[in-house]
């Protein structure tokens, strides 16, 4: 049985969060300290960039956020799942006046998984080098997207993860709950599928086109937020290079969350399937299959 300490509190920054809960877990003999990641480099000269952003309800967020994401030199499309509070018309009416602005509208809502495997599948055969995903509700600062992509472009890596849990990562004006919920979340998903990345859950993210292509995401069975998990296994499991760089992840300030009961639900249960099922006598446990390169903290310049 492992005891949390109970003055983990807000001001906790989310790197000392996990590193304390995993050291607890460590100790307790429950999982050992992930190893340290390798190094790999192959430069890529000025990529396209597109950022993919799924909306349901996200009408006021979304004038600031595209301009700002087009405004820093990207193409944005925005994948909308038919929005009661008319994010599309929004969208829409954002693509008139903005080339660099595209739309993708669903006839229904399906969930955050098959937003983006469609939304991927356009900016691929789009031509894009670079296929970032970001959520729609300014929670993620645009002004990050240069140190997401510099990865790709300068290091050869991937994929490219904004971490709220390493070292200079943070979400401030969290409630605890949803502290505990995503920090226990992201461990427990990391021990189960054995994966070495400090923040599966983050939706803030590069992928390199031919990475993503590779991982052949219309096929993930998680519709949910567990989208961004199951698609970090599948580049793990497949050997591709990641990299975590740290990000502020702000508290949306208009429209809802969508974060509900099904949607932890979903998470667990399938987690916990394919952890157990890797680990049956037959399956073969993999190993350890990523090949983590150096962690950038300092980011680069714009590509
Ligand atoms: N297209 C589409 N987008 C979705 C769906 N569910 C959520 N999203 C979008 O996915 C992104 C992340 O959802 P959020 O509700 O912000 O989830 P969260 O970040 O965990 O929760 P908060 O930040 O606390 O609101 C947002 O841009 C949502 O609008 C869906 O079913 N379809
Ligand atoms: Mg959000």
């Amino acid at each position: 049985m492992v005891e949390l300490d109970s003055d983990l509190d807000q001001r906790t920054g989310e790197h000392d969060l996990v590193r304390r809960l995993e050291t607890k877990l460590a100790d307790a003999g429950i999982c050992s300290p992930a190893p340290p990641p390798m190094s790999n480099a192959t430069p890529f000269q000025q990529p396209r960039v597109v950022v993919v952003i799924p909306t349901f309800n996200e009408r006021e967020n979304l004038a600031e956020l595209t301009s700002t994401v087009a405004d820093h030199g990207y193409d944005v499309l925005i994948v909308d799942d038919s929005s009661p509070d008319g994010t599309g018309a929004e969208a829409d009416r954002l693509a008139k006046m903005d080339s660099r602005i595209s739309v993708c509208h669903r006839a229904e809502r399906q969930g955050l998984g098959p937003a983006y495997a469609q939304g991927f599948s356009w900016a691929l055969e789009s031509g894009y080098d670079v296929i970032c995903g970001m959520d729609g509700d300014l929670s993620h600062d645009p002004a990050d997207i240069p140190r997401l992509v510099a990865p790709i472009a300068r290091d050869g890596a991937d994929l490219v993860i904004g971490s709220r849990y390493i070292e200079g990562g943070a979400i401030p004006n969290w409630s605890i709950f949803r502290r505990f919920l995503s920090a226990w979340g992201n461990i427990y998903a990391r021990r189960a599928l054995r994966m070495r990345v400090k923040d599966a859950t983050s939706g803030y993210r590069a992928y390199r086109a031919e990475a993503l292509r590779r991982l052949n995401v219309s096929t993930c069975k998680a519709v949910g937020y567990l989208f961004l998990t199951e698609v970090t296994w599948r580049a793990t499991a497949s050997g591709l290079r990641i990299v975590e760089v740290p990000i502020v992840f702000r508290r949306r300030s208009h429209g809802e969350s969508k974060m509900g009961g099904r949607i932890i639900l979903e998470a667990m249960a399938l987690v916990t399937f394919w952890g157990v099922r890797a680990r049956l006598p037959g399956q073969g446990v993999k190993p350890e299959a990523t090949r983590n390169i150096d962690l950038d903290r300092t980011g680069g310049p714009d590509p």
